[in-house]
């Protein structure tokens, strides 16, 4: 510091400066000035920086340093783009969320949580390890172990949880009529008969084409194959086609690699993978199942690293790499995606011990409870930058359906104490009741979709689910509400029976309207397809387990009869170009979800109400079932 420095021919400091009273004044309060400035700055310092450490308390030091290194290693990795999917520009080099994502109350929870939990699941007391794609872990610098990492390793307790389930997952088989055995029975053959035209011609692939009678990849799962496999295990499980599942258990221990390098939805791997790998763990217990839905989790956190933690909609699973999608408005991402990891997310933690899953997904659960909704409705596109919409379409069906879905779920889930969950849920579904929900002219219930104001009065099967969430929602509310909440979800799903009964197959199209005299019916050619979707069986399961009205059934066992005379070919189910047409034309894809959500839904339409029973288990949007928080999940994160 130069003003320090010794004058030759003058007297030591402060004297030998030889100034007078007010210069020495005016020298004294430059220098606290300095000081003051100095001292200060130490605070404006990297995360990083051992002075910060010196000043701030020990725990909030190390959660903005674990933040700042994920960001620099996701910043730095590289990518090997696919060139099929349509993108906006990468993320990996965006300032990552500035603060700890989750609000004040719930951070002191996951730090508790970790606490409990002790070391992250496979990190190596005193070794240094990453998370794939950037989110970094406790790592030991000196070689010292920091104290927590001494405990045991984490370990879900499995045994526990299976005592706490009140049913046998496979129910108790009593009390059922030979007629609903024997269209159980025809739905298990039907399992039987997608599974094994799938694993002659195209094990390994992510579907299968049963007209060709070969296997399909695409690229929604980033070079992730199997999805079938993935996706059936828990059916097979439940359906008790042992042998089956054992071949579909195989494949994963043998063949199912998580080392790969494309581009993947975010919400696809999300639902069909780790959904699939985590219910075929709590309903079996085998190792196998959890430790790829904990490595593929991982893979799959890159995707927050955005400025208000929203995640992007596409992900390289190599490089950790993420996009928005190129059709996607303004970079934005789409509820439906971001909105659908609530479920898997909380059960990655509780079977982990590491709260980063919970985190992640309660910060989305913070951005969106926070964000201004145009007349109480979610609109379906959000920007991860700004954390504000970006256009105001509203829709219970396509890019908004299972948000919705997840809310309900959620409080569910958490044995009733995710109350926020709960109150969200609600407000949507007031505002949805108040401006989308309409009668057609011949009577018919639908859910409208909404441009800014303006009504679509169109509904697509994906819609269709609805009539099932209501009525899971109802059954938990009370008085009034409960009462017009259950007419609702009985009248949205006799409008989906609709769409099927007015068609020539009995099978419903992809969309259907109510205008220009139309009422359930597509108008559109390009809507006239149908792909072996679950919504419309979904809601009928939903709807015979709460109220036992036979015509579910009913209504459930025409599907089957259409599904065997209309889609089934020489190896496999098929997809039909139109519903409208007696002698339809096929896509040639056997959906993967046929097998997790369809036949599913079929099989427990059929089954005694213990089977999976609705006290136990919430379904995912895939119908992977996930168990009820009966234990009171250590890591969940929950207000
Ligand atoms: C499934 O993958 C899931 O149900 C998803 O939520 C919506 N679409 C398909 C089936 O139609």
């Amino acid at each position: 510091m130069v003003v320090l420095r010794k004058l030759p021919g003058m007297p030591g400091w402060p004297a030998a400066l030889g100034l007078r009273l007010p210069q020495k004044f005016l020298f004294l309060l430059f220098l606290s000035g300095l000081l003051t400035l100095c001292f200060g700055a130490l605070f404006l310092l990297p995360d990083s920086s051992r002075f910060k450490r010196l000043f701030l308390p020990r725990r909030a030091t190390a959660s903005a340093s674990s933040s700042s290194s994920a960001s620099s290693s996701s910043a730095s990795s590289s990518s090997t783009r696919d060139t099929e999917l349509p993108r906006s520009p990468p993320a990996a080099a965006e300032p990552r969320h500035a603060s700890p994502a989750a609000p004040r109350r719930l951070r002191e929870k996951l730090r508790t949580a970790a606490r409990m939990a002790g070391p992250p699941a496979r990190t190596a007391p005193g070794s240094r390890q990453q998370v794939q794609g950037g989110e970094s872990r406790a790592q030991p610098a000196s070689g010292v172990p920091p104290a927590r990492e001494t405990r045991a390793p984490f370990r879900f307790d499995y045994e526990r949880f299976r005592r706490s389930l009140r049913h046998p997952v496979r129910g108790g088989r009593t009390g059922e009529d030979p007629e609903t055995r024997a269209r159980r029975m025809k739905i298990k053959e039907m399992m039987k008969f997608a599974w094994d035209n799938y694993k002659q011609y195209a094990l390994g692939k992510n579907e299968l084409r049963p007209l060709t009678k070969n296997g399909h990849i695409g690229n929604m799962f980033g070079g992730l194959r199997g999805a079938t496999v993935i996706d059936a295990l828990d059916t097979l499980y439940i359906m008790e086609l042992e042998e089956e599942f054992q071949e579909a258990k195989q494949w994963v221990e043998k063949s199912f690699d998580l080392n790969v390098n494309g581009e993947a939805s975010l919400f696809e791997v999300n639902i069909r993978y780790i959904g699939g790998l985590l219910a075929t763990y709590y309903l079996t217990g085998e190792e196998v199942f959890k430790s790829k839905a904990l490595e593929l989790g991982e893979k799959l956190l890159p995707a927050f690293n955005t400025p208000t933690g929203i995640p992007r909609g596409v992900i390289n699973l190599g490089s950790g790499m993420s996009w928005s999608w190129g059709w996607a408005s303004a970079g934005s991402s789409i509820l439906a995606e971001f909105g659908t990891l609530h479920l898997e997310f909380l059960h990655l933690s509780e079977l982990s011990g590491n709260p980063v899953f919970a985190e992640k997904v309660m910060n989305i659960r913070r951005v969106l409870s926070r964000v201004e909704k145009p007349q109480g409705l979610y609109p379906n596109f959000l920007s991860p930058v700004t954390g504000s919409w970006v256009q105001h379409h509203v829709s219970i069906g396509g890019l908004g359906d299972s948000f919705y879905e997840y809310l309900i779920k959620s409080w569910l889930m958490s044995d009733k104490k995710d109350s926020e969950a709960k109150k969200m849920y609600d407000d949507a579904l007031e505002a949805i009741e108040k401006h989308l929900v309409k009668k057609s002219a011949g009577g018919l219930t639908y859910i409208a979709e909404w441009r800014g104001g303006i009504l679509d009065h169109k509904m697509g099967h994906l819609a269709c689910f609805s009539g099932g969430m209501i009525a899971l929602g109802a059954e938990h509310s009370t008085g009034e509400r409960r009462q017009r909440h259950m007419e609702l979800a009985a009248e949205i799903t006799s409008t989906c029976h609709e769409s099927y009964a007015r068609s020539d197959t009995k099978l419903g199209p992809e969309a259907f309207r109510f205008d220009a005299g139309s009422e359930a019916m597509a108008t559109r050619l390009s809507e006239r397809y149908y792909i072996l979707r679950p919504e419309v069986v979904e809601s009928y399961m939903y709807l015979w387990r709460l109220t036992h009205d036979p015509k579910y059934r009913h209504w459930g066992w025409e599907v089957v009869q259409a599904l065997e005379k209309h889609c089934r070919v020489e190896a496999g189910f098929s997809g039909i170009r139109d519903v409208y047409s007696t002698t339809p034309s096929h896509d040639n894809m056997q959906q993967s979800f046929f097998l997790a959500e369809t036949l599913k839904y079929l099989y427990l339409l059929f089954c005694e109400d213990d089977v999976l029973s609705l006290e136990d288990w919430v379904f995912n949007t895939e119908a992977h079932p996930l168990p009820i928080n009966h234990t009171d999940f250590k890591a969940a994160g929950q207000p």
